[in-house]
């Protein structure tokens, strides 16, 4: 596919660079190699709630439930999301303006990735460090975990500097324009990363790495998750604003329309940057040390921060009734059913918009105080969280890898039909996965716990009132690695097919 931007510059024409197209695929392949690994091993985690303890199989390679769990989550929520974003939110921009990027910066920023990413494999495979993606306190990794944490989210800021000297020597070009909406959209979302690492980055440097290094013996916990949340939060605007670049700024144009607010888009772009830094402790509403007062205005807080994703709803929900209209659909969803349903990447991200929809709402009962008492620290969590990060945000990166590899490299996709296949297994094994993990919430069910590890019998007494939300989770588990070898035998497939693009 053609690269079709939807802001307001000229497309760029000649100075595409082989150099950025590799830097590129660098970001795309490491990124969902990571997702490779994170998202095998995310299935044994849904066989551990129907009972079955597939650990004991697997060593030596993985010892405990909380190893896997560990590099699951960490994998997939920082390898995964930050490699593909500070590829996507750099190339983006330049091909938008039709400037080169700063290259030095660009590959730097993949180099201190890459060298953070072989620090925590290697923490988090020699089951040094099985500490969850939160490491919270007191538990204790070892010092290459933290200190590979601390070289991804370094790098992950280096795309700010990029789109800064992008974004001047296009303004000097062209004084007083406006900003085209993707490069607007991408140096957002680096300025609200930028503020929001300040936590995690004093929670790193002050507290945990001389800690693990066994330079002071104690750590305060509830200021570590208090500075973990300022950053832990808004973390999942830097998963879904990446995601709604795409929705904004390429969908409307890969679905046969148009945007049909360019201001909608810079409003909630603004909305998030403000609404998403303030409220991180949300997740601590069951933490010790806060005011009844503090926890009112964090539910307020968090009630805005969804906002600016109920503008999302509507404006790209239209942009796609306008999309589909043009397509000659006709009545009340006659729209919806026209859409490019056999493009693999259009699928695949209205099928996370669906899913968002699910995930949003799930959220929004996370995030009043009273309702949170009911489903806090139970499987309700991961229930939302596969919604939105699991696939709003993965299943929108798979949808715009459709059509990037083909187009970075200029080969073919291996094959449509798989690459349909896997977004509806993912949409569907997501869905039945979360249905079980929100249902079984409901039940008390606690989530990262070792349930299969308990004797039958006991396991039985305590879960067995859970028995088929819990039988859902597996089920859906199992119908998702189906999704996973479809997808990369398409994305691993069209990376070294013989077959030039169209
Ligand atoms: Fe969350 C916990 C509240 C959004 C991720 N969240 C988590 C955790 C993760 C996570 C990973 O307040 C667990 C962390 C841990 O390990 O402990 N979350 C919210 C709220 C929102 C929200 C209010 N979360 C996200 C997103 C994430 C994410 C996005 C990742 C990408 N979350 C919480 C709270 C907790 C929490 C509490 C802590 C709970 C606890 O007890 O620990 C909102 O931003 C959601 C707003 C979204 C919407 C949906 C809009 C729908 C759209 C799709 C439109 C569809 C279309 C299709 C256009 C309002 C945009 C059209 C077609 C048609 C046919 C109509
Ligand atoms: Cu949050």
């Amino acid at each position: 596919m053609s690269l079709a931007l939807g802001g307001s510059a000229a497309l760029p024409t000649t100075h595409t660079l082989a150099a950025e197209r590799h830097t590129m695929l660098a970001f795309l392949i490491s990124g969902f190699s990571a997702l490779l690994v994170g998202a095998a091993i995310g299935p044994l985690q849904a066989l551990n709630y129907a009972g079955i303890d597939a650990y004991p199989y697997l060593r030596p390679v993985l010892q405990t439930y909380y190893q896997g769990l560990t590099i699951h989550g960490v994998l997939n929520g920082y390898i995964f999301t930050f490699f593909v974003t500070c590829g996507l939110l750099v190339y983006l921009p330049a091909r938008e303006l039709g400037l080169p990027p700063n290259m030095t910066l660009w590959r730097f920023c993949f180099g201190v990735m890459a060298a953070g990413t072989v620090l925590l494999l290697f923490a988090m495979f020699d089951n040094s460090s099985s500490v969850l993606w939160t490491f919270y306190p007191p538990l204790q990794g070892s010092a290459f975990f933290y200190l590979g944490l601390t070289l991804v989210a370094l790098g992950s800021l280096l795309p700010l500097p990029v789109l800064l000297d992008l974004r001047a020597r296009w303004k000097a070009l062209r004084p007083g324009e406006l900003t085209p909406l993707v490069t607007y959209m991408s140096l957002t979302t680096m300025l609200m990363w930028m503020l929001a690492a300040i936590g995690v980055a004093i929670e790193l440097v002050v507290q945990l790495d001389p800690w693990a290094l066994g330079l002071t013996r104690t750590v305060d916990p509830i200021i570590a998750r208090t500075l973990f949340w300022l950053t832990g939060h808004p973390i999942v605007y830097f998963w879904l604003m990446p995601a709604y670049v795409s929705w904004y700024g390429l969908l409307p144009r890969e679905a046969g329309g148009k945007l049909v607010s360019d201001p909608m888009a810079r409003l909630t772009f603004a909305l998030l940057l403000i609404f998403s830094l303030p409220v991180g402790s949300h997740h601590q509403f069951q933490d010790p040390g806060f005011s009844p007062i503090w926890r009112g205005i964090l539910t307020a807080l968090t009630l805005s921060v969804a906002l600016p994703s109920l503008i999302t709803a509507f404006t790209i929900g239209l942009s796609l009734e306008y999309a589909g209209r043009l397509r000659g659909g006709r009545g009340l969803f006659g729209w919806f059913t026209a859409l490019p349903w056999r493009n693999p990447s259009v699928a695949a991200q209205v099928l996370a918009m669906l899913t968002f929809i699910f995930g949003g709402a799930t959220g929004i009962v996370s995030g009043s105080w009273q309702l949170d008492n009911i489903v806090h620290n139970t499987t309700w969590i991961p229930g939302h969280f596969h919604l939105t990060v699991g696939t709003a945000s993965a299943m929108t990166f798979m949808g715009a890898a459709f059509w990037m590899v083909p187009h970075l490299t200029g080969r073919r996709l291996l094959s449509r039909r798989l690459a349909l296949a896997a977004a509806w297994l993912w949409f569907i094994g997501m869905s039945v996965f979360a249905l079980g993990m929100l249902w079984s919430g409901l039940h008390g069910v606690p989530r990262r716990a070792w349930v299969s590890f308990l004797p039958h019998g006991v396991y039985q007494r305590i879960y067995g009132v859970a028995h088929l939300p819990l039988a859902l989770a597996a089920i859906g588990g199992v119908i998702l690695w189906l999704a996973t070898i479809a997808f990369y035998v398409v994305f691993f497939g069209s990376l070294f097919s013989l077959e030039p693009g169209q």
